[in-house]
């Protein structure tokens, strides 16, 4: 086990982009897959890697975070020196919020003091992917590296959203560009872009020294690692690229940032295909979470025009689909789908109730939601929009939680 490292999660990002699942609860907290937060899964890899001192570094609208954590992540033994501590800003030096994601690590500097590891493994918390961080420690220290980053090709169109990364053949990076607008190919394959994963092992005391030398700068620096602390360090350290694995071990590697609501929905799409990627019963590598002690999911099926069904969809315990039916939808704990109701390519969160005769589409539900009988919802982009509901780029109606629908009736109100 991986005594001498110490996890630190950034958790801490504003998350605007998933609005409005994230109007009341910060990004690592919103629900995924059914029953997991997205935080579940780097935390899981934290464990099956066996790094169990986990610090998580909160900012905006942590409540729900709090609660998950406390409910589901709590097993850790203190007595024998492990841990997943949320650490809320509270405990800052200055008097300010965080301003970049150094500055969030810099504030919380007398704690990771006290835990003295010797390297530090920095990670965010709204990243979907299985990775052994136990192989990107070894390599790190096999280098002697004082940062190693780890990265992955992604295509050159999308790289402006990544940090991009060029190496010499030994793997160490020449350059580090964040966000560029121009990103530069990869030797030998133009159309591809060395990205960074924003995942980082840093020797512990070259941390400290980078991070009080930046802090310094004040004003002069936004104090993020991708912006100021990696570029400024390369002339005069050792740093690495650790060319990430997926412990899902197929040949295509997953890895995604669900930054947007685009993204986050085709991420959850990704779990439902028949042979995903992203391997959920995997054994070896199981994703943790709080379970919610709720009855076995069930399908009533009354007459013959009354089949509750679910083809190609995840369904979880709580839920009971009568004589409605689902395709290729991921329903979450406690959802009930009624009588002669549709789903299709939807997520519907936790105890979300879709009356007789309604019908969705390609939308996102989140908790708490009454879909009155008869209501259409992703059926008529105009229609959502007009009611105020969220409709993304590529189409996907997103309703807020709590949302009361009802107002929409004929007879409503
Ligand atoms: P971004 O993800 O855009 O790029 P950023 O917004 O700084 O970078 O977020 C990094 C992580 O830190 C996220 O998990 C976020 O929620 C969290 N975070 C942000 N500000 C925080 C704060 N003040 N306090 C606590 N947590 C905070 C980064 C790198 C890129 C890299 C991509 C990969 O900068 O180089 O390519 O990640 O996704
Ligand atoms: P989640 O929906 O992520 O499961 P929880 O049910 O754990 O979140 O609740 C998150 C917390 O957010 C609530 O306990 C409450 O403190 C806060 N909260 C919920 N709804 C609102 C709201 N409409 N406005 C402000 N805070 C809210």
């Amino acid at each position: 086990m991986h005594r001498d490292v110490l996890a630190i999660v950034l958790a801490g990002g504003r998350g605007t982009r998933l609005e409005p699942l994230t109007r009341d609860r910060a990004k690592p907290a919103v629900p995924f897959g059914g029953i997991y937060r997205i935080i579940d899964f780097t935390l899981s890899n934290c464990l099956n890697s066996d790094v169990r001192k986990i610090l998580i570094l909160t900012q905006y609208k942590a409540v729900s975070l709090n609660r998950h954590i406390d409910q589901g992540w709590k097993f850790l033994c203190r007595e024998l020196d492990e841990y997943i501590e949320v650490i809320p800003p509270q405990q800052r030096i200055a008097e300010m919020w965080y301003q970049g994601t150094a500055d969030a690590i810099y504030q919380n500097v007398y704690t990771i003091e006290k835990a003295a590891p010797r390297d530090t493994l920095i990670l965010a918390g709204d990243h979907i992917y299985k990775m052994n961080y136990a192989e990107m420690i070894a390599f790190h220290r096999e280098r002697r590296a004082d940062l190693t980053i780890a990265c992955l090709p992604v295509p050159r169109a999308q790289a402006s959203d990544f940090g991009v990364i060029d190496v010499d053949s030994a793997g160490r990076v020449l350059s580090f560009l964040e966000k560029p607008k121009n990103p530069p190919g990869m030797p030998g394959n133009p159309d591809m872009s060395l990205a960074s994963m924003g995942i980082y092992v840093f020797a512990t005391d070259v941390m400290y020294e980078l991070l009080f030398q930046d802090a310094a700068k004040k004003e002069a620096s936004s104090h993020d690692f991708g912006k100021d602390i990696i570029p400024g360090m390369l002339a005069d350290s050792r740093v690495f690229a650790y060319p990430f694995r997926d412990e899902n071990r197929k040949q295509a590697a997953y890895w995604r940032d669900v930054g947007t609501l685009d993204a986050f929905f085709q991420t959850n799409m990704d779990l439902i295909q028949i042979d995903p990627i992203l391997n959920l019963y995997d054994r070896n590598w199981p994703i943790h979470t709080y379970q919610p002690p709720m009855p076995p999911p069930k399908f009533v099926h009354t007459d013959p025009d009354r089949r509750g069904a679910a083809l190609n969809s995840i369904v979880c315990q709580g839920a009971i689909v009568s004589g409605g039916q689902v395709y290729r939808s991921i329903l979450s704990p406690g959802v009930r789908i009624n009588s002669y109701a549709l789903i299709e390519d939807s997520i519907l969160f936790e105890n979300v109730e879709v009356g007789r005769h309604a019908r969705i589409r390609k939308a996102i539900i989140d908790k708490d939601v009454k879909v009155p009988p008869g209501f259409d919802i992703g059926w008529n982009r105009a229609a959502d929009l007009a009611r105020g509901l969220t409709v993304t780029e590529d189409g996907v109606t997103v309703v807020a939680k709590g949302e009361d629908l009802e107002r929409f009736m004929p007879m409503g109100g």
